[in-house]
Formats: structure tokens, C-alpha cells, sequence
């Protein structure tokens, strides 16, 4: 058994970013060691500490699928096209910020419109807009493939999504935020990497997926049991016409008792 994770408005609350309620089944999973693997728009930096309070040490997919993770000591995957850091096997779906950066610039010239993205704001301003720690904010602005930008209210989204097309870019949206990413990322492609480059390919692993927004989809498309956590004011309208199981509370909690389920019923 594997479990994709989105992490804010999934595992995290969507306005405390609190993981409390989860914290009891987290560690019954990690005494089974099944893994819990971060499927994220958040960054390396911003997951590596929140891996490190919570005490996960699976791999993880930051940037809406542009960056997998495994650290270095762990043999499950196959590693061998994979870029190294220091602790971590990585590899990269994904644009360099930079490009990420410039060719959001290039759409909103092409739409002349304004689009703001986080290298645009502050750390202050990101605390203003998301009710992260400065300290957060600082590692959510320290990207390394993808630009999250406010959304515009008066643009069409495919208009958006056609621009960014020209550029092998796409769009997707997340809690607060639309992010621009390259079109071989997504977190649905990411996943699949990691399931291609398990080893142990004969054993069949049922995989679950848990997401709360339009980004998920992907994620959720590609595992065998999708489930919807539904935010504080119910499920994002983004998610309403998919036929998935939707958890019975928003964020930690309902993450926490629809996993409790399924483990403790013994239904895997
Ligand atoms: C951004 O991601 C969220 C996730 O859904 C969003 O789009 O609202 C990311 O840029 C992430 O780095 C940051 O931590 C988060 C804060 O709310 O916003």
C-alpha cells in the first residue's frame, strides 16, 4: 500500500495548516511502514521542514510535479536517471524557476495584464495572502520550477491555459494560488514515476490518492483509491462532478478518519 498525499487543505487544514488530528494514524503507518508520500505545490525547502516535524521520511513530489525527491537511503526506487543533492536521488519534470518566471511574464504581455507572481511579493506580502509564518513564506518564495501567480479575475482560464500552451506550460489551480508549470509536469505524471520506478514491480501495491483542488485531479486520476478531502465550506466546485469518495470532515481530520478506516478495517 501506497499513500499519495496533497498536503494544505489535504493532510494540512486549509486555514491553520495544523496536521494535529493525524498525527495518531501517521505514526500507525509509519509502524507498518506503508508510505506516505507528499504530493505538493509546495516547495523542497517548505516539505523538508515539515517532513522533519512530522517525521515523515518517504519521498516526496514538490512543485505540482516537478521535483521527486528519494532520499539517498532509500534503495526502493530506481535511481539511475536521477540528478543528486546532498541527501536526496531527484529528479525533474519541471521548468528552471527562472523560465517558469519569464514565461509567465511573456503571457501576461501577450494578455496585457498583470499577472503577480510569489517572486513579484514579499515574504510579508505571501503572510498577508496564505496566514503562513514568515519564516514559511520565506521557503514557499524559494522555488526551484514553478510560479505561482494570483489568479486574474477577468481573464478567461482557457485563454490562460491556451497562451501557456505555446510555451509547453500549463496551468493549474491550487487553494489560493494558480501556478504555472511545465506540461510534462502535473502531479498525476509524478506519481506514475515513482510506480514505474518501484523495483518491486511483480508485488501489485494498491495506491491511495487524497486531494482537496483542481490540482489534485491528476494525482487522483492515477491512483486506485481516490478520495476528496472536502474543504471547510465543501467540496471545491472544481471536484463536484468527479465520482469520488468524499472524506466526512475537511483537512487533518478528515484525512485522518478516512485512512483510520481503511487501515483498521483491515479493507486493505
Ligand atoms: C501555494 O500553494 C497552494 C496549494 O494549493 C495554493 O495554490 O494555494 C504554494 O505556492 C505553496 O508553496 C505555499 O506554501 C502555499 C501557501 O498557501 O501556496
Amino acid at each position: 500500500l501506497f499513500i499519495f498525499t496533497d498536503l494544505d487543505g489535504t493532510l494540512l487544514n486549509q486555514n491553520d495548516y495544523r496536521y494535529d488530528d493525524a498525527l495518531p494514524i501517521l505514526e500507525i503507518l509509519k509502524n507498518k511502514n506503508i508510505p506516505v508520500i507528499p504530493v505538493t505545490s509546495k516547495t523542497k525547502a517548505e516539505v523538508e521542514s515539515l517532513c522533519a516535524e512530522i517525521g515523515l521520511n518517504d519521498p516526496f513530489i514538490t512543485e505540482n510535479g516537478s521535483g521527486i525527491f528519494i532520499p539517498k537511503d532509500d534503495f526502493r526506487f530506481d535511481t539511475t536517471q536521477a540528478l543528486t543533492t546532498e541527501s536526496y536521488n531527484y529528479i525533474s519534470l519541471g521548468f528552471e524557476y527562472h523560465n517558469a518566471r519569464c514565461i509567465l511574464w511573456e503571457i501576461s504581455q501577450k494578455l496585457k495584464t498583470d499577472l503577480v507572481g510569489f517572486g513579484d511579493l514579499s515574504p510579508e506580502d505571501i503572510v498577508n495572502l496564505t496566514g503562513l509564518s514568515l519564516n514559511e513564506a520565506i521557503l514557499a518564495k524559494t522555488r526551484n520550477f514553478t510560479e505561482p501567480f494570483l489568479t486574474p479575475k477577468h481573464i478567461n482560464p482557457s485563454l490562460l491555459q491556451n497562451i501557456a500552451q505555446e510555451y509547453q506550460a500549463t496551468i493549474v489551480v491550487g487553494d489560493r494560488f494558480s501556478h504555472l508549470i511545465s506540461a510534462k509536469a502535473g502531479k498525476g505524471n509524478a506519481v506514475k514515476w515513482l510506480l514505474n520506478n518501484y523495483h518491486n514491480l511483480e508485488e501489485k501495491i494498491t495506491t491511495i490518492g487524497l486531494g482537496n483542488s483542481p490540482n489534485d485531479i491528476s494525482l487522483l486520476e492515477s491512483v486506485d483509491i481516490p478520495i476528496i478531502i472536502p474543504n471547510p465550506d465543501g467540496v471545491h466546485k472544481g471536484l463536484k462532478n468527479k465520482n469520488w469518495q468524499v472524506a466526512p470532515h475537511s483537512g487533518s481530520k478528515g484525512w485522518s478518519q478516512v485512512i483510520t478506516e481503511i487501515i483498521l478495517s483491515h479493507k486493505i
